[in-house]
C-alpha cells in the first residue's frame, strides 16, 4: 500500500541545507526536535523530510523513494533523470563555467581543442563541448577540481562558480559560462492524486513566501496636486490605496513594489514630490 505522507528529500548538510529548512519554516511546516536524522516527520503537515546527499536526490525522486526534492539544477542536468522541475526557488544561485590558468592565452572556445578538462560535471561539459564542436578530454574528478591545473593534471577546469574567489585564489580565470543554476523543487512524475494535492498545497505556500520576498510594501505622503504623477509611478497589485491625511491638501499612498527596480522607483517618487517614504518587508503574499 502506498505511504500516505508526502516525502521531501533535502540536502543533509551543505550549501542548500539551511535555506531549504528556512523555506519550509516560512511555509509553515514545523519540524521540531530534528537532529538531521535520516527521516523526520513534520509536526503539523503530512510531510516527511528525508536528509540525504545532494547527488542522491535526483535518483531518489525519480525512483519514488522520495516524492519531491530540493536540489541544485546542476545536479538535475548532470544526473539526466526523468523528473518534473516544479519551481525555481531563488537560492543556491551559481554558474558552471570553464576556467583556465590566468596565463593561458584564451581567445575563443577553439583554444580548448585537444585539451584536458577536469570536472565533477562531465555530462553537462560533454554536452556543451559537443554543441560547440570541440574535441577535448573530459576527466571526471569528484572534489578539489580547482587545484588540478596547478599540479598539471589538467589544462582547464569546469566547475561551479559563485563569487569567483576560489578561481582567483587558484590562479585561474573564468572563460566560458556554460549554465546558470539555482535550487529547484522537483517531483516524481507519477505522484498519486492525493500527493499531487499535497504538493500543490506546499507549492502555494512556497510561492507566497517567495513572492513576498521579492516585494516591498511602500507607504508615502504626497501633496494632493502631485497624486496623479505619483500613482502613475506605482503599479500596485490592483491599484494604490490613497487615504487623506489630517493635514489639509495631503494624502498617504500605500502600495506594493517589486524589489528589482526598487531604487529607481524611489528616486522617481521623490522627484515627483513624495515625502516620508516608508518601505516595509512583507512576510507572505497571496495574490
Ligand atoms: O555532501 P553533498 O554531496 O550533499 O554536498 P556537495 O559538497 O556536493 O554540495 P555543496 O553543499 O557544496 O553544494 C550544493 C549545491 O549548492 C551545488 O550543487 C550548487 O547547486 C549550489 N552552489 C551554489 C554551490 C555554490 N553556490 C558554490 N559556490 N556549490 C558549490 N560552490 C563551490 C564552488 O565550486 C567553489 O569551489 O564553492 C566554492 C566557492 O565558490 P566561489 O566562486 O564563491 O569562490
Ligand atoms: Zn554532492
Amino acid at each position: 500500500m502506498e505511504k500516505r505522507s508526502l516525502r521531501l528529500a533535502i540536502q543533509k548538510s551543505g550549501r542548500l541545507s539551511e535555506k531549504s529548512l528556512e523555506l519550509l519554516k516560512a511555509a509553515g511546516v514545523k519540524i521540531d526536535n530534528y537532529s538531521r536524522q535520516l527521516l523526520v516527520k513534520a509536526q503539523n503537515f503530512d510531510l516527511e523530510i528525508l536528509f540525504i546527499r545532494d547527488d542522491d536526490i535526483p535518483e531518489y525522486v525519480q525512483d519514488g523513494v522520495a516524492d519531491i526534492g530540493i536540489v541544485g539544477e546542476n545536479e538535475i542536468f548532470e544526473a539526466r533523470k526523468n523528473l518534473n522541475i516544479v519551481e525555481k526557488l531563488g537560492f543556491g544561485k551559481c554558474r558552471l563555467s570553464i576556467a583556465v590558468p590566468k596565463h593561458f592565452k584564451y581567445d575563443s572556445i577553439k583554444d580548448l581543442e585537444g585539451k584536458n578538462i577536469a570536472t565533477s560535471y562531465p555530462v553537462i561539459l560533454e554536452n556543451f563541448l559537443s554543441k560547440s564542436n570541440i574535441n577535448a578530454n573530459v576527466h571526471k574528478i569528484s572534489g578539489a577540481v580547482e587545484i588540478t591545473p596547478n599540479i598539471d593534471l589538467a589544462d582547464a577546469i569546469f566547475d561551479i562558480v559563485s563569487t569567483g574567489s576560489t578561481l582567483v585564489s587558484n590562479g585561474l580565470k573564468e572563460v566560458e559560462e556554460v549554465i546558470k543554476s539555482e535550487a529547484v523543487l522537483v517531483s516524481n512524475k507519477n505522484l498519486s492524486e492525493a500527493k499531487k494535492a499535497m504538493l500543490d498545497q506546499i507549492l502555494f505556500r512556497i510561492r507566497s513566501v517567495n513572492l513576498a520576498k521579492n516585494n516591498k510594501y511602500i507607504l508615502l505622503n504626497a501633496p494632493n496636486d502631485s497624486l496623479e504623477k505619483i500613482t502613475a509611478l506605482l503599479p500596485g497589485i490592483k491599484s494604490p490605496t490613497i487615504l487623506p491625511l489630517a493635514m489639509e491638501g495631503w494624502s498617504s499612498v500605500h502600495t506594493v513594489i517589486e524589489e528589482d527596480d526598487f531604487w529607481e522607483r524611489i528616486e522617481n517618487l521623490k522627484n515627483a514630490g513624495a515625502q516620508g517614504i516608508l518601505v516595509v518587508p512583507i512576510e507572505k503574499m497571496i495574490v
